[in-house]
């Protein structure tokens, strides 16, 4: 009783503000419709003027939106449009993949099995499934013998977390790993097995893939890199070849040394570099059938790192190096890494004291041309979100084209002049209101959204701070309509920043959306831009829930039991559901299942409009 009394003083002191419009948007609705709803006509008038779609199809993108407005039967809403999916901030024009594989920025995990820190979580098929989902190519498997020396498992050795059988997670990457996208994937194996098992590693990986694997030459020379175009619907194998392997001594992670012995091991070694001195003793002989799936051949970084980097004109190779190993490298030899990657392949993981999952910045990498930028994917923070907004680039497929001076070099590359002025105006937030309860973000009054937007990138381009808009106090449809301008040097690498947070003043401010844009793929005029949660899951959109999003959760629900209850809670009411093994099966019994489904998949969008007041390039 007392809850609805609060409820409705709310509903007195504020009420909703969709009347009220920033400017610009006023104009757009003013001069392209009537009453805010568009017929074709005035639609393609919009799209060539406002949003600078000249070659689109407008008609097609009409009929497309026009579904999602049952109210009004004969024109398309301005508004809605515009805060509707049709409406991305990105275009969709694909990069050339017909280049060598190493001209590629590839979306890579590192100890993709596990499902929280590095130390004590568990290992799983369910990250390798959300990594391939998400569109990650590179996948990670650290292979260790069972604890009979008769099978091979899965895990981040010498530490507490738990094994999964190799056999599940290669039938798991058979089956998900085009679903996303059609580019190959790579699984780098980190291997600590004997002669034996790795022959049955070899039998294995043979039997699940078949046809799909992408098998090197006989003689290993790989002299240059196919394209991931050649490759497409193709898996590879990425390790050190058994001679160069390190045969371990006792086999078996231990589960319970102690505290001690572990923490070392995270000190002295990284998990991809087994440089630890007593597990390494000479490969006797070789596994030739092991030998003859690996597509790169890794190599170990030991002692002068000018000599891991050299070039080897008959022989393509993978390097693995640590985030400090790279740091410290490019302070003196930031040339030669960039020619090694030219042609080779650089992977980059984080440092074992990461232990819980967190993440580096990327652009140590990339500046560099490391193709794989290895990332705990299940991590959160900015780093991750960069890592998410340099793959939403080139339709999500997870191989991004690395700018042309780190490709082949470019003489006429000069870091410090700006190519583009970036200007962004931020008009208004919305969406909120729907997703959470009204004391959420402020107990007593509804939030006060501010927005952040910056610039990561390479050198100078990377803003120090990010521009801060005013805060719009209690409203959880603020309009900020600000503009920001941002010099830009390397668009191919510039990254645009996004992040809302609610203003409190006296305690932490609470996040309340962000997302990551390629530059080089903003399209101009008035944009929807979707907001993503902390782990940078995406939100979607209550009004556009059909059948088929239903559908869509349910198979979500499959390959992600863990959050079964959380997304099963509130529809339980109204759909009949089972599980049959894995599979949760659902009948809808009743009600608008989109709008019960909706509350926990809240959407957050923020309008922008963005284009290059001068264009130098
Ligand atoms: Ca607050
Ligand atoms: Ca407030
Ligand atoms: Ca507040």
């Amino acid at each position: 009783m007392q809850s609805f009394e609060v409820f409705g003083c709310f509903q007195r002191h504020f009420r909703r503000k969709r009347d009220v419009l920033p400017e610009d948007i006023k104009q757009v609705i003013e001069n392209y419709s009537e009453n805010g709803t568009m017929n074709v006509k005035n639609f393609h008038e919009f799209l060539r003027n406002v949003q600078g779609q000249y070659d689109e199809d407008a008609n097609s993108i009409f009929e497309k939106a026009k579904p999602h407005n049952h109210l009004r039967h004969k024109g398309l809403d301005l508004l809605q449009f515009l805060f509707s999916d049709l409406n991305h901030p990105l275009s969709a024009i694909p990069d050339d993949m017909k280049s060598p594989f190493s001209h590629y920025y590839i979306y890579t995990s590192h100890n993709t099995y596990l499902t929280g820190n590095q130390f004590t979580s568990d290992s799983s098929v369910r990250p390798i499934i959300r990594a391939l989902q998400k569109g990650v190519r590179g996948i990670e498997l650290d292979l260790w013998p069972n604890s009979t020396n008769t099978d091979v498992n899965v895990c981040h050795g010498r530490t507490l977390t738990s094994s999964v059988k190799l056999r599940k997670c290669l039938k798991v990457i058979k089956d998900y790993a085009f679903c996303s996208s059609e580019y190959p994937v790579i699984i780098t194996f980190e291997d600590h097995l004997n002669k034996s098992l790795r022959a049955k590693v070899a039998t294995m990986v043979t039997h699940t893939f078949g046809d799909m694997l992408f098998l090197p030459r006989k003689d290993y020379k790989l002299t240059t890199l196919p394209s991931p175009a050649d490759l497409k619907r193709k898996i590879g194998i990425s390790t050190k070849p058994p001679n160069e392997s390190l045969e371990s001594e006792t086999n078996t992670p231990q589960k319970n040394v102690l505290f001690a012995t572990i923490l070392d091991c995270f000190q002295s070694k990284d998990d991809s570099d087994e440089n630890s001195k007593h597990q390494e003793i000479e490969m006797q002989g070789e596994v030739p059938e092991y030998r003859d799936l690996i597509a790169i051949h890794a190599v170990k970084h030991k002692g002068d790192v000018r000599d891991s980097l050299r070039v080897d004109p008959n022989k393509v190779k993978r390097l693995s190096l640590s985030e400090q190993e790279l740091v410290e490298a490019s302070k003196e030899h930031g040339q030669q890494i960039v020619r090694f990657t030219q042609g080779n392949i650089l992977r980059v993981y984080p440092k074992g004291t990461r232990l819980d999952s967190s993440n580096y910045n990327p652009y140590d990498g990339w500046n560099h041309g490391a193709q794989m930028v290895a990332f705990n994917m299940q991590g959160y923070g900015k780093h991750l979100w960069l890592m998410q907004g340099m793959f939403r680039a080139n339709n999500g497929c997870g191989y991004v084209k690395k700018p042309k001076f780190l490709c082949e070099g470019d003489p006429s590359f000069r870091p410090n002049e700006v190519k583009k002025i970036l200007k962004v105006k931020i008009y208004m937030g919305e969406g909120w209101h729907s997703e959470f309860h009204h004391a959420h973000f402020d107990y007593c009054s509804p939030p006060d959204f501010y927005a952040k937007v910056g610039i990561a990138g390479y050198g100078e381009d990377e803003t120090p701070t990010m521009h801060k808009t005013k805060w719009i106090e209690d409203d959880w449809w603020p309009i900020w309509d600000e503009v920001c301008e941002f010099p830009i040097r390397v668009p191919e690498l510039a990254l645009l920043m996004v992040e809302v947070k609610d203003n409190d003043t006296t305690k932490k401010h609470e996040f309340a959306g962000q997302t990551c844009l390629p530059v080089s793929e903003l399209r101009s005029g008035i944009r929807c831009v979707p907001l993503y949660n902390e782990n940078g899951e995406k939100y979607s959109t209550p009004s556009q829930t059909s059948y088929d999003d239903y559908r869509v959760n349910a198979w979500r629900i499959r390959a992600d039991s863990e959050n079964l209850e959380m997304f099963l809670s509130p529809i339980k009411d109204n759909v009949v559901f089972d599980k049959i093994g894995d599979k949760v099966v659902f009948e809808k019994i009743g009600g608008l299942f989109g709008a019960i489904v909706q509350p926990s998949v809240p959407t957050y969008m923020v309008a922008i409009w963005h284009g290059a007041a001068l264009t130098l390039w």
